[in-house]
């Protein structure tokens, strides 16, 4: 049997009873607080899988007494298709109990594991869902039969607000279905922003209302490297894609990168160029060649309706502009751009991130640089929490699962050097940079380029296991990490990934089991 703390990222508290580890049998029942329904739904699901069992999800109404097991309280909520079944109770095992409570902040919860009960307490239901997901931990695999938790009580809360990965669908598109199954593979680890890199020069991915071209020609055959990452997300599409994440407490961020890495939308729409020439596709992976024209009234007019779609589209509150690479815009071209564009994502109801480059400009502490260059430090930056601004930290040779591992990986590039899950692991956020500490830290991110994937295993090769250790730097306290309980943590999730379809890379540091 697992022990209660071995899960990842680790919990902030976690003291163990042994001898009050609860059974899941099959008349064990998910009984949820008003307000919890959906969340017991995840839990009863992982909960069948794992046992075979049915796991019903029953009611409670507010304020009423402990339901006695096995018997209807309050109002009962049987499956569909399962309207005549009950715990079964010549053999009940008792409940798990999902409920509110104050005192546990907007993501932490409560795990209380005793022979009779488990009760989950958070006062959220994003709460409630990341003990869920520490819960889903201590299941066997898949499996028929009997499932044993482990007993005692577990405290937790996140170390940082916002826990990312990013997808980079345009120099390789991933579909829908591919989105969803990454943001099943991340949400496990409670990663609560999946950002979305659906602009650049190779290709443009979400359809904008007005400006049909972008994705006609920008999503079209032959776009991405290489030309082998062809397609686009709809409107609708990206929609579905953002309601899909909700249900998972993951929020999705949207970027739309500019003034530079903007050949796909120039090719669409010469108009956006410095003097209205066409210019042709690129599928290479050069960078710092494009830029939107800063002087003309069109780009802002195009950008303020990219914004304004975009924003209607995402109900989460951040909006990345990128602003990265810029090299061929111009120092005060570049200001001129911000200056002109952040006040626009304001407008329009969000707070911008940008690629740390933003902060050559003075920024509104609402402004989120994200930092992504290997250097020792970033004067930018420091500037920028020095005027109030929070950082995400994104440094290359730590969170890029572009990254190789090893000299000799198949996929991936070397810019940032190779980074293994030590690297990945080994480092905190607080003090990486000079004048961005513990609180000038909003979060932490692990971008996904896609130059050199070609397919959703390539992305989920990369991914992992090096996201379950960036999510346990982001999640768990400094103080609480530890590498050899890490790897011997980590060794566990082999046959956990490799039920789900989750191909991982079997990292040499790794004793896999
Ligand atoms: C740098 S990181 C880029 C991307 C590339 C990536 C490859 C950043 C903000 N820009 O355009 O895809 O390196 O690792």
């Amino acid at each position: 049997m697992r022990g209660l703390g071995d899960v990842i990222p680790v919990p902030a508290r976690v003291r163990p009873v042994p001898a009050a580890a609860f059974t899941v049998g099959p008349g064990t029942a998910v009984r949820a607080a008003p307000g919890a329904a959906a969340v017991a739904d995840h839990l009863a699901e992982a909960l069948r899988a794992a046992t075979g069992y049915p796991a019903p999800v029953l009611g409670e109404a507010a304020g009423s007494p402990a339901p006695v097991p096995g018997e209807a309280a309050g109002f009962s909520r049987p499956l569909p298709g399962e309207a005549a079944r009950r715990p079964d109770p010549r053999r009940s095992e008792g409940e798990i109990r999902l409920g509110f409570e104050d005192g546990h902040g907007d993501e932490g919860y409560r795990l209380d594991v005793r022979a009779d009960a488990v009760t989950v307490a958070a006062q959220t239901p994003a709460g409630l869902f990341a003990a869920v997901q520490t819960l889903r931990q201590f299941l066997p695999v898949a499996g028929a039969g009997d499932a044993v938790l482990p007993g005692g009580r577990i405290e937790d809360r996140p170390r940082y607000a916002y826990r990312g990965a990013m997808l980079d669908l345009a120099r390789h598109f991933f579909t829908p279905d591919e989105v969803r199954s990454f943001i099943d593979a991340i949400a496990q680890f409670k990663i609560n922003h999946l950002h979305l890199h659906l602009t650049d020069d190779q290709g443009w991915r979400l359809e904008i209302a007005g400006w049909p071209r972008l994705t006609e020609v920008g999503g079209g055959p032959g776009t991405g490297v290489d030309g082998a990452g062809p397609g686009f997300l709809t409107a609708a599409g990206y929609a579905e894609l953002v309601a899909y994440a909700a249900d998972r407490f993951v929020t999705v961020v949207p970027e739309i990168d500019m003034p530079g890495h903007v050949n796909a939308a120039q090719v669409a729409y010469p108009e956006l160029t410095r003097d209205g020439a066409a210019v042709a596709p690129r599928h290479d992976r050069a960078v710092g060649y494009s830029s939107l024209c800063v002087d003309r009234e069109q780009t802002y007019a195009f950008v303020e309706d990219v914004i304004r779609e975009v924003a209607a589209l995402t109900p989460g509150l951040y909006l990345h502009i990128g602003g990265d690479e810029a090299d061929a815009t111009g120092a005060e071209a570049y200001r001129t751009f911000l200056h002109r564009v952040l006040p626009l994502v304001a407008k329009y109801g969000k707070r911008a991130i940008g690629w740390h480059e933003v902060a050559a400009v003075e920024l509104p502490d609402t402004v989120v640089p994200q930092f992504w260059r290997t250097a020792a430090d970033d004067a930018g930056v420091a500037r920028a929490v020095a005027g109030g601004c929070q950082v995400i930290m994104s440094p290359a040779d730590r969170t890029y699962l572009d990254m190789k591992y090893e000299a000799d990986s198949p996929l991936g590039l070397d810019w940032a050097g190779t980074l293994d899950v030590t690297r990945a692991y080994d480092w905190d956020p607080a003090t990486r940079l000079p004048g961005v500490g513990e609180r000038a830290v909003l979060g932490v991110e692990a971008p996904l380029w896609s130059e050199t994937l070609r397919s959703l295993t390539d992305a989920q090769t990369m991914t992992f296991p090096r996201l379950a250790a960036i999510a346990e730097v982001a999640w768990s306290p400094q103080a609480a990490r530890d590498w050899e309980s890490f790897r011997r943590r980590l060794a566990a999730f082999g046959p956990r990934w490799t039920a789900q379809g989750v191909t991982y890379h079997r990292s040499p540091e790794i004793p896999w089991a």
